[in-house]
């Protein structure tokens, strides 16, 4: 089971996340353990403050490293009392590595992801320093706060959770899991305003299926994501 704890100055950002479709599911199921921490509960400083000036001046604020240091170290207490030793301390900013499929694949494989949400124009430089294990960015764009992009992670991550998603087999088929995009998908009615199903998927012959989705998955890539391919036959050639 995986334990998720998030540091947030908003926690009931994060009231509703595990409320609804799969995500409710594995509350349900317990298959995950979901822990939301408000920064400001840790914070020496008065008026429960947790930003100050930037150094050499500039325009907003700085998240200050006491806070987050002591929220990060409550909880790496609660996990040694539980021993739990496999745990990652991950810092959502754009200046991260980019979030992908894999990365994911690697969370889940964790006892315990720590995710620090930043506000303001970042946090103090230090925190990378002290008890920063990874940066993660979501994509090349400024957000207002982390807690949008840690939760693009919980969702990717519980979906990939053993018993969350119906049939396994459905994860080992899609997007990025072989640096491919998806084949199309069509469900009923088979004609719609005049355009039809592919008469191979109402053909029942399952190794035509097969072979028309995975040329329809390498078309899909040439055309929208060719810098996949590239990718792929980078990892073929090693
Ligand atoms: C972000 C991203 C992001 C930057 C300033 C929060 C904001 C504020 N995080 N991927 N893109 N963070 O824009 O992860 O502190």
């Amino acid at each position: 089971m995986l334990k998720i704890d998030v540091i947030t100055i908003f926690p009931q950002l994060f009231d509703n996340i595990l409320e609804y479709g799969v995500l409710k599911e594995s509350k349900a199921k317990q298959l995950c353990e979901f822990n939301i921490h408000n920064l400001r509960d840790f914070t020496k400083a008065r008026h429960k403050k947790v930003d100050d000036r930037p150094f050499g001046g500039g325009p907003g604020m700085v998240m200050t490293a006491q806070p987050l240091d002591d929220a990060v170290s409550f909880i790496k207490d609660q996990n040694s009392k539980r021993n739990i030793k496999n745990f990652k301390t991950i810092l959502l900013s754009p200046q991260g590595q980019k979030l992908q499929q894999k990365m994911l694949r690697y969370f889940v494989s964790l006892e315990n992801i720590i995710l620090i949400c930043g506000r303001y124009e970042g946090v103090d430089e230090r925190a990378m320093d002290l008890f920063v294990d990874m940066e993660v960015s979501i994509g090349d764009y400024v957000l207002t706060g982390g807690e949008i992009p840690a939760m693009v992670i919980i969702d990717g991550v519980i979906r990939l959770m053993e018993g969350v998603v119906g049939k396994e087999q459905s994860l080992e088929n899609e997007s990025f899991e072989h640096d491919l995009l998806d084949f199309p998908q069509y469900t009923r009615p088979e004609m719609y305003k005049g355009l039809v199903v592919p008469e191979v998927l109402l053909s029942g012959n399952h190794k035509r299926i097969q072979d028309w989705r995975k040329e329809k998955s390498l078309e899909n890539t040439k055309i929208k994501r060719p810098d996949l391919l590239n990718k792929k036959s980078c990892k073929n050639e090693q």
